[in-house]
């Protein structure tokens, strides 16, 4: 009787166990989803899907930013190109492309961003081949929580005002220089 009793506990218990991780994997997967919506942003502009824009907290001492973005998808059968972009808050916004020389790694700016037809272009913070926006002349810091216009002008899509928000990196890329 009570051997069958403890089965029975034993069973029970491990049936709650069960409930308590499908609870929590429930918990987690919807946690997981609330943070997908919370910290994405994006923006659309004819046929681009403009996801996440950021950018990482300045230097102290210096007067640059660089602004990123998940990526920028053109889901149109014809490729586009990012052109021109500003903001408020720096004098000038470059386009730049990291690249290796030796074991440096340095930035240079480039007339334009492709976006070839039906892609996606990942343009997060990282190594060499990566792109991002140069925010030159910097009229005040970027800090942690800020956030920030800027305008992107592109070749077929044309101009869109996108939000920038100034977070601090999970993983920070290679140092780099000019
Ligand atoms: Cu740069």
């Amino acid at each position: 009787m009570s051997l069958i009793l403890q089965k029975l506990t034993a069973r029970n218990r491990q049936g709650r166990r069960a409930t308590q991780l499908r609870t929590l994997v429930g918990a987690m997967l919807m946690l997981a989803l609330s943070v997908g919506s919370a910290f994405g942003h994006d923006f659309r502009q004819g046929n681009l899907l403009i996801e996440h824009p950021y950018a990482t907290p300045s230097l102290s001492g210096t007067h640059v930013g660089s602004v990123y973005f998940k990526s920028i998808r053109n889901k149109g059968s014809v490729p586009d190109r990012l052109v021109f972009a500003s903001t408020p808050l720096a004098g000038r916004v470059e386009i730049h492309r990291m690249h290796m020389d030796g074991n440096v790694m340095r930035m240079r700016e480039v007339p334009a961003l492709d976006l070839p037809a039906q892609s996606e272009v990942s343009l997060r913070h990282g190594g060499a081949g990566t792109h991002h926006l140069m925010l030159v002349d910097l009229r005040k810091p970027l800090n942690d929580g800020d956030r920030f216009d800027i305008e992107l002008v592109f070749e077929n899509a044309g101009k869109r005002k996108v939000s920038v928000w100034v977070q601090s990196p999970r993983n920070t890329g290679h140092p780099h220089k000019h």
